[in-house]
């Protein structure tokens, strides 16, 4: 039997991906088991929003809870969206964030991006392990494809030449900040 893990994540784009990585384990998401309270984010970086998001669902279900806290870094602006990537302009709609994102690199030059990702993995009785990655890329002129989610059609990626919503779902995966944090993950809590 596959061994359970739960992401203490709404986010799809997220979970499809995670699911894709950890083929050997049974990837629930936090509401599969009918939790539906969101989760107010209110740390100062990736690393604490994680650790809120994975201690609210491990103390509710009494379990171990994996946690994903992640954004596009954007060098000329500062590093911003960075923690606020999820509402940069305010709704949550995707294609929104993405537009104010362009809005806000029209005519610069220094296009340089990174996405990066923090996990964090907590057991009800306090136990926290973590592990981050990163990804680099620029911000392009225009949206390209329509494959991944969140800004993956507006980030070219130096490592596979190609724009994210372009690219498979295995090529991203290959690459992402989501996939080098949870291997990394994995690495500690597996040895
Ligand atoms: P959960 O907290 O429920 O996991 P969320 O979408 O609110 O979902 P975050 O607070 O971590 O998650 O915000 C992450 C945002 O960063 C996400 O909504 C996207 O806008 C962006 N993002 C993160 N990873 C991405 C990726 O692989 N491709 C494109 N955009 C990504």
């Amino acid at each position: 039997m596959k061994r359970e893990i739960v992401v203490a994540s709404g986010n799809k784009g997220k979970l499809k991906e995670i699911k894709e990585m950890l083929k050997d384990y049974e990837v629930f998401g936090y509401k599969d088991f009918g939790l539906d309270f969101e989760i107010e984010e209110n740390g100062n970086t990736f690393f604490e929003n994680a650790l809120i998001k994975a201690k609210a669902v491990a103390q509710a279900l009494g379990k171990p809870a994996l946690a994903d806290d992640s954004g596009i870094v954007v060098e000329a602006l500062g590093g911003q969206p960075g923690i606020y990537s999820a509402r940069y302009a305010g709704d949550g709609d995707d294609a929104h964030n993405n537009q104010l994102l362009l809005k806000n690199m029209e005519g610069v030059e220094d296009r340089r991006a990174k996405f990066v990702c923090c996990m964090v993995y907590y057991t009800p009785d306090g136990n926290v392990v973590t592990a981050s990655g990163e990804t680099r890329g620029t911000i392009m002129q225009a949206p390209e494809g329509s494959n991944g989610f969140g800004y993956d059609c507006i980030f070219f990626s130096e490592d596979l030449q190609k724009g994210l919503g372009v690219a498979s779902d295995q090529e991203k995966n290959s690459i992402s900040h989501r996939s080098r944090a949870l291997k990394a993950l994995m690495e500690k809590l597996n040895g």
